[in-house]
Parts: C-alpha cells; sequence; structure tokens
C-alpha cells in the first residue's frame, strides 16, 4: 500500500518548523490546556453568558461627567473627527486615517518628566499572553481588548471595572502568533471586536451584553481575528488572520445593527466577491498570476487591519503573504499578496492596488498600515500614503490612485535587494531560497546526503528576517514635524524550501527558517522618517525588537514601548529619551492620549508575548526571560505638577 506523499510531506515540514523553533515556543503551538477554563467546546447558550459584570455593576463611576451620558452614541461624524476631538479615542488609530497623532500639548518636552501613573488595571486571570492592545476611550469609559478574546470596561477616572466579556473559545483554534487582540471599534451604542475562533461580537458597549455574535470565517481552516475593526460610514469593516496556514484573505463590511454581510473582497485573483447576498465581481483574473489551482490556497490574508481616508472615500487593506511560503510552488506575481489595495466603501471594488513584494520567496506580507498624509512640493499639495514595509522600504504612494512617488530603506541592511525601480518593483539581490527537489518514497539519500538534511539545499541569510524591519506594530504620524516614526527591526535569517502540501487546518509554508540578531547591542530602532526627503532624521536603539504602536503629540512627543517593560518618551525633533516608566511586562502594545477634567492621560497595555518569542529563533532565547503580565496603565502630570504647569 503506498502511504500518501503529501501527508510525510507535510510532516517533514512541521518537524522542520519544530526543530527550527526554541521548545518554548514549541511548547506554545501545542492546543490550549483543556484545564483552561474559558476553553470550551460549546457556544453559550444564551447571549451575554460569559459576561462578568465588575464591582460597579454597569453603573457610572461617582467621577463621571454630571450629564446622562451612559447612552451617549459613537457617530460617524466622531470617528471621522477623531484626531481632532481630544476628549475622546473612538476609533483605531486615533481616526480611521491611522496617523496616530494627537493635538493634545499639556504633556510636552518641558512636563513629561511629571508623568506618574493615575492607576492601573490587571486583566487578571490564568491567561496572560500578549497585550497587543489599544485601549478607546469614550465619554468616561476605557475600552480595552486582551489576549485570549477579552474584553473590559474601565471608569476612566479610577480604573474600576463596568463590565468584562470573555468569548468563549473552542479547542483547537489554530493562530500563528499568539492569542492576542489589538483592539476594538466603537459605533452608535455597540463595542465590536474580533476573536481568535474568526467570529465578529457586537456588545452592548454600556452593560457588555452580547447583541449578535458572528462567525465570520472556519477556525478549523486556520482562520482567526486579531485586528480591530474598521468603522466606515454605516459599516463595520473586518479583515481575516491565517496566512500562514493556506487560507484566502478577505475584507468584508457588515451592518453594524445586525451583522449581516454587505459586501466581500477576497484578496487572491480568481476569487469571486460578494455584494448585498450576490456575486458580485472576481477579483482580478482567474490564472493571470496564479498558475493552475495555486490561487485556491493563495494566502493574502488581510490580518493588520485597515485604514480609510474621507477625502479619497478609499479603504485601504493591507495584504499579507501568498501561501505556501515557497516560491516555487507558486510562480508569478500572485496578486493581491503583499500589495496594498484601495477599496471603494460601497461595493467592495478594488479601485487601484500597488504590489510591494511580487512573487514573494520571504514571508514579506504587505500588511503594515497604508497611512494617508499630505505634503508639499513645488506649490502643489501631494495627497500622499506611507507605509513602512516589511521588507525594508518605505514606500510613498500617491493615495488618490496608487500611483509610486519613492520608496527608500529605513533599516540599515537590506540584503534581499539593492533598490525599488522607477515603477516601484524591487531589484532582487539574488537571495531567494533555491528550489529543494523531491525524494522519493522510501529513498535514504539524496545528492549523497541523507534524505533528513536535503530539505537544506539552497539555504541562503537574508535580511530582514521575516518578521520584518517593521511588522504589525502601528508607526505614528507627526502634523507638526512632518515625520513618520516607525518602530522597526534589525534581523537576518536563515532559509530554506522544503516540499509541501496543503491540509487544511495546518501550517502551509514549505520554507525552514532561523532568525538571527545583526547587531549585538541592538535589534529594535525606533526611527524618525521623513517621507519626502526620503531621509531618516533621528534613531533610538533598543537591545529587545520593538513590538509596540507608536504616538505623535502636539507636545512634540513620541511614545512607544518596549519588551524590557518600558513605556518610553522621546522628543518628536531629536530623540532624545525624555521620560520612561517600568510597567512590569512587555509593552507590545499601542499608546493612546485623551482629555478629561482639563488633565491629559496616556494609556497603554503591557504584557510581553507576540510573533517574537514564538517565531524568533536565536532572537527568541534572548527574550525568553521577560516577565509575562496582563494590564493597563494610565498615566497623567502629577497634580501639583500640572497646575504649577498652567
Ligand atoms: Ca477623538
Ligand atoms: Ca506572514
Amino acid at each position: 500500500m503506498m502511504k500518501p506523499k503529501a501527508a510525510l510531506l507535510v510532516m517533514t515540514s512541521a518537524i522542520v518548523l519544530a526543530l527550527t523553533m526554541s521548545p518554548a515556543a514549541t511548547q506554545e503551538k501545542k492546543k490550549p490546556s483543556p484545564s483552561d477554563k474559558t476553553e470550551s467546546a460549546t457556544e453559550p447558550v444564551s447571549p451575554g453568558e460569559a459576561q462578568i459584570k465588575g464591582a460597579g455593576g454597569g453603573e457610572k463611576g461617582p467621577a463621571a461627567p454630571a450629564a446622562p451620558s451612559a447612552q451617549k452614541r459613537v457617530t460617524w461624524d466622531d470617528i471621522r473627527n477623531d484626531q481632532q476631538t481630544t476628549e475622546n479615542v473612538v476609533h483605531y488609530g486615533l481616526g480611521p486615517r491611522g496617523q496616530r497623532y494627537s493635538p493634545l500639548d499639556r504633556i510636552n518636552a518641558q512636563t513629561v518628566k511629571d508623568l506618574v501613573p493615575a492607576w492601573s488595571f490587571s486583566f487578571g486571570g490564568e491567561k496572560q499572553r500578549g497585550q497587543e492592545s489599544q485601549p478607546l476611550v469614550h465619554d468616561g469609559t476605557i475600552y480595552v481588548t486582551g489576549s485570549y478574546s477579552r474584553i473590559w470596561a474601565l471608569d476612566a477616572h479610577t480604573g474600576e471595572r463596568k463590565w468584562q466579556y470573555e468569548a468563549r473559545l473552542p479547542e483547537g483554534i489554530i493562530t500563528c502568533c499568539d492569542v492576542i487582540n489589538r483592539g476594538a471599534a466603537l459605533y452608535g451604542d455597540k463595542v465590536y471586536f474580533g476573536t481568535l475562533d474568526a467570529k465578529l461580537v457586537a456588545l452592548n458597549k454600556d452593560t457588555g451584553k452580547v447583541v449578535w455574535r458572528k462567525e465570520i470565517a472556519d477556525y478549523q481552516a486556520g482562520y482567526s481575528i486579531s485586528s480591530a475593526p474598521l468603522v466606515v460610514k454605516d459599516m463595520i469593516i473586518t479583515g481575516l488572520s491565517g496566512g500562514e496556514f493556506g487560507v484566502v484573505g478577505r475584507v468584508e463590511a457588515r451592518n453594524p445593527e445586525t451583522g449581516e454581510l454587505i459586501w466581500s473582497r477576497p484578496t487572491i485573483e480568481g476569487h469571486m466577491g460578494t455584494l448585498h447576498g450576490k456575486e458580485s465581481t472576481m477579483t482580478g483574473e482567474k490564472n493571470k498570476t496564479w498558475p493552475g489551482d495555486t490561487w485556491e490556497h493563495g494566502g493574502g490574508a488581510t490580518w493588520n487591519g485597515g485604514t480609510y481616508d474621507p477625502e479619497t472615500n478609499l479603504i485601504y487593506f493591507g495584504i499579507g503573504n501568498p501561501a505556501p511560503w515557497s516560491p516555487h510552488l507558486r510562480p508569478g506575481d500572485n496578486l493581491y499578496t503583499d500589495s496594498v489595495l484601495a477599496l471603494n466603501p460601497e461595493n467592495g471594488e478594488i479601485v487601484w492596488y500597488f504590489q510591494y513584494t511580487p512573487n514573494d520567496s520571504w514571508d514579506f506580507d504587505g500588511a503594515s498600515e497604508f497611512v494617508a498624509f499630505d505634503y508639499q512640493d513645488g506649490g502643489r499639495t501631494i495627497k500622499a500614503g506611507g507605509e513602512a514595509n516589511r521588507n525594508g522600504f518605505f514606500y510613498v504612494l500617491d493615495r488618490t490612485n496608487g500611483k509610486f512617488i519613492r520608496a527608500f530603506p529605513f533599516v540599515s541592511k537590506i540584503l534581499w535587494a539593492t533598490s525599488i525601480d522607477e515603477r516601484g518593483r524591487p531589484v532582487e539581490a539574488g537571495t531567494r531560497p533555491g528550489n529543494p527537489v523531491e525524494a522519493s518514497e522510501g529513498q535514504q539519500e539524496f545528492g549523497g546526503q541523507p534524505v533528513a538534511s536535503h530539505v537544506h539545499a539552497g539555504a541562503i541569510f537574508t535580511a530582514p528576517s521575516f518578521l520584518g524591519a517593521k511588522n504589525w506594530s502601528p508607526m505614528a504620524y507627526s502634523l507638526d514635524t512632518g515625520l513618520f516614526y516607525v518602530p522597526s527591526n534589525e534581523w537576518g535569517m536563515d532559509m530554506w524550501n522544503e516540499p509541501i502540501a496543503y491540509k487544511k487546518g495546518a501550517a502551509f509554508l514549505g520554507a525552514g527558517f532561523t532568525i538571527k540578531p545583526l547587531y549585538q547591542d541592538h535589534i529594535g530602532v525606533l526611527r524618525a522618517v521623513d517621507p519626502k526627503a526620503g531621509k531618516i532624521v533621528w534613531e533610538y536603539k533598543n537591545k529587545a525588537p520593538l513590538w509596540s504602536g507608536v504616538l505623535a503629540t502636539k507636545g512634540g512627543l513620541v511614545l512607544a514601548g518596549t519588551p524590557e517593560g518600558f513605556l518610553k518618551a522621546f522628543d518628536a525633533k531629536t530623540g532624545e529619551e525624555l521620560w520612561k516608566f517600568q510597567t512590569g511586562s512587555g509593552v507590545v502594545g499601542s499608546p493612546v492620549t485623551w482629555e478629561m477634567d482639563g488633565e491629559q492621560y496616556i494609556a497603554v497595555t503591557s504584557g510581553w508575548g507576540g510573533a517574537v518569542p514564538l517565531w524568533g529563533g536565536e532572537v527568541a532565547k534572548q527574550v525568553k526571560d521577560i516577565s509575562q503580565g496582563g494590564s493597563l496603565w494610565v498615566f497623567k502630570l502629577h497634580r501639583a505638577m500640572a497646575s504649577a504647569h498652567q
């Protein structure tokens, strides 16, 4: 009897993956423990079963504003104007454009030395792991998501819990990069977030009760949701994670009241979109850039969410890597992987696209946020968008039509390409891993080597590593300095290809790898990037990889977290470190700021985890002793100091 070759090949791949990851990482890839309370095979029977009321029981805290505002709705105007309205943070990115800039300046280069904690809230439980969330603040309440698909509503004045909701996750959820969640969305009287079993949940924002809950995709195929939903007009827009498992990415728009699907746009050529329950148009042209049936499991996950620019009325979604990682199994450009798609919010049609890394060989997802910004050039206003790509180049595009303007390196070593040409395509430097030749069934040696080692044939060393010059961590753009503040990392990798076949719910890579640091003293570098001059203005080096989001303020500050546990404030013009605070665990969340009762506040989550400990190879070993945690920290100026500064 012949053993199916596919199974053997998948097994080989899994072994290579396990051997390449740290022992801790191997352990983390196991199914969640059955002793974990929230891992229930069944869904809650009644909505709201998993909702836990806090001591406040959903009542307003004593310090809440006098107005009867518990039912205050979040409108599209609130979201569109989020950047200007400093009393709240109602959207991921501090507004749908995702600039992460606040016009608040009470906390500034002079006063930041007096920044002290106001309160801290522990996420509690046995579940800790990566806390990559960005809090939202509305009407005296903070909404913050945590690991394992949890969300809390907290009194913004006191940190007291108003309500808590934990999704009942099934056993066997499949995630590539930790059990993280990056944030929620507020709209109307609801708060929305995606779960690790690929559901979208709508809760009443004042009570935490479930209003609706929709299965977006099949978690057993490797789908999950980790990004914050995007609100555009009267729609909730979501993406999906799972590119390492051969899923096909989609961007979807839903009715906020019912969860009903309005439109769906698959990201891989050959797949059909939908509009109001009917087929709309095919994405691209079947088999144009994907031969044979390779498009069926082509990846292109939309795992990092999207941005929206009210000026162009376009949704911008970064698209993840092609699947499998081995490019020898999918010749062609593989549209629209590693691209940015500009979508029409009315029907989900692709208005334009730009591909960063055609026929990707290195897992260079194009999923980083595409951030709208304007600059002056010869008396003309250029409506641009900036993207700090995983492949090491910073791209500036015309955001109205996708036209390439410029690209330049934002890390010190890029080994896979020498430059980006005038059309925006990379000039490759010859660091593609070679094409492995399959050994046949029962073969003991291949090319004079034992079969177990033949998978390393054609191994290369290149940089950046597949975790990227920049990964998910969102950058900030300052309207004052005109600079982007990019959380970047300097690392390379050994990489080789190997045979692989698709199997539902299994890693679909066809590659082995080991990440290595490029420098002894640092991996992380926070960089101020001038998108017009194509230059680095300043840089701050950090020993561990940077994995937090960044915030820029009119106070001339840039805030970012470090895995070593600090939230740090830097001078936006010079990069000088002005302030730091030790939060007790690694900071991999995205800081926000707002104003309340005449005082400026800053909040950030703390809790080490994410992709680095799981996939970081030699770098994972360096950061293995960082303490886990799970908390929200809120800061303000010391009161005596605050009044002295007025
Ligand atoms: Ca606001
Ligand atoms: Ca990827």
